[in-house]
């Protein structure tokens, strides 16, 4: 039997197991969709040991959040349901120390890699606009800070230093123009972790990692629906949730686009999501508000910052499906940062208008 099937057979599942295969794009989890002779269909995932160290703790985060969310939500299918297991357990740990959970399949939904409207994306700035609004009254320091440092750009920065110095599989040499291009906006990379720390920004409970697809949509009305991917839920900032979002779902190619002429920041789509993301999660401060553009110019440098530390590692931590993967996408998000900085007035602009500043 295969490690998911078996690991699948441990969990509370109504019928029968009759299939058990890959599914999705995730880059950290490996994602399974079990389905049962009762027409039930779950969620399966092996979570990524190398990436997340404190298990337990991350299984402890999301079943408080998910939680506090169903006590919020009318329809269960917008929130992740979390499976128990045979002995009543949030995970399941295999021989191999391989850790396991479960979900019910959000059925009738659909997840997009790339908006096919603005309306979509919209839908999207609703969804972890609400998020972020249903988790205001959360306990924010009862969550263990699953990856510390996650959005800290200056460390971000720390660790590309130490792999340019260290060099482990001598890659650095031939992407000098991608490291000096990187490196020239060092100086910038400190400015939310600073207002972090003067307590000019509030801290809140974010999710992190707010890509298009850790958004699932209503099929039939394609509204926003749920949030999912919740094992970076941890104490942040509203900037974090809405750069990270502008960074993948306006740009107007994937993350890996090699033709680089294809690439850059929809200004429309920007639009749409800041007028989503400050309608549905009232009670932003003005500070926060005009934090948002720097989140969508910080997540994007900050997320190439780790490809190109990924690709100049040896390829550790992203999956990659061919050599030179993290090199093609940390030149689509240092270019997406050159359209910010051309478009940088005219985001503040929108911003401003959105959130009814003066
Ligand atoms: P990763 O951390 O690897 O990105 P995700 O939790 O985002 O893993 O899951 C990968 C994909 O699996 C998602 O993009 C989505 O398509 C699908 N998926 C995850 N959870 C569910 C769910 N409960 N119902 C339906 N599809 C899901
Ligand atoms: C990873 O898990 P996934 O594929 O949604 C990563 C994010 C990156 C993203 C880049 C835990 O997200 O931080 O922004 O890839 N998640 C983790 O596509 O590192
Ligand atoms: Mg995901």
């Amino acid at each position: 039997m295969n490690t998911a099937l078996h690991a699948a057979s441990f969990f509370k599942l109504d019928g029968k197991i009759i299939s058990c295969e890959p599914y999705g794009f995730g880059h950290i989890n490996r994602t399974f969709l079990v389905v049962c002779n009762s027409g039930k269909r779950y969620i399966l995932q092996g979570i990524n040991s190398n990436v997340f160290a404190d298990v337990a703790g991350l299984m402890e985060n999301i079943s408080a959040v998910t939680a506090h969310l169903s006590k919020q939500c009318s329809d269960p299918r917008q929130y992740l349901n979390l499976i128990e297991t045979t002995d009543g357990r949030s995970y399941f740990t295999d021989d191999d120390g391989g850790s396991w959970r479960v979900y019910d399949f959000i059925e009738d939904s659909l997840c997009l890699q790339a908006p096919e409207n603005a309306e979509d994306f919209y839908q999207s700035a609703v969804a972890f606009g609400t998020f972020q609004k249903q988790l205001a009254d959360f306990p924010a320091k009862t969550l263990h800070e699953i990856i510390p440092n996650f959005h800290n750009t200056p460390d971000r920065y720390r660790r590309f230093h130490e792999a340019i110095e260290k060099d482990a599989v001598g890659r650095a040499a031939s992407v000098q123009a991608e490291i000096e291009d990187y490196l020239s906006y060092e100086n910038e990379a400190a400015t939310l972790q600073k207002q972090l720390e003067s307590g000019v920004l509030p801290l809140r409970v974010t999710h992190n990692d707010t890509k298009l697809n850790n958004v699932m949509l209503d099929a039939k009305t394609r509204k926003a629906l749920c949030v999912i991917d919740l094992d970076t839920v941890m104490p942040g900032l509203a900037a974090f949730d809405f750069g990270d979002s502008i960074r993948f779902g306006a740009a107007t190619a994937a993350e890996d686009e090699k033709d680089l002429s294809k690439v850059s920041m929809d200004i429309g789509l920007y639009t749409v999501f800041t007028r989503g993301f400050i309608r549905s999660c009232a009670g932003m401060t003005e500070e926060e508000k005009l934090s948002l553009p720097w989140g969508a110019k910080l997540m994007t440098l900050e997320c190439g910052v780790r490809f190109l530390t990924d690709y100049l590692n040896g390829d550790v931590y992203f999956s990659v499906h061919y050599p030179e993967h993290n090199l093609d996408r940390c030149r689509t998000q240092i270019k997406m940062v050159h359209d910010m900085d051309a478009k940088w007035e005219e985001m503040y602009a929108i911003v401003r208008r959105e959130g009814g500043i003066e």
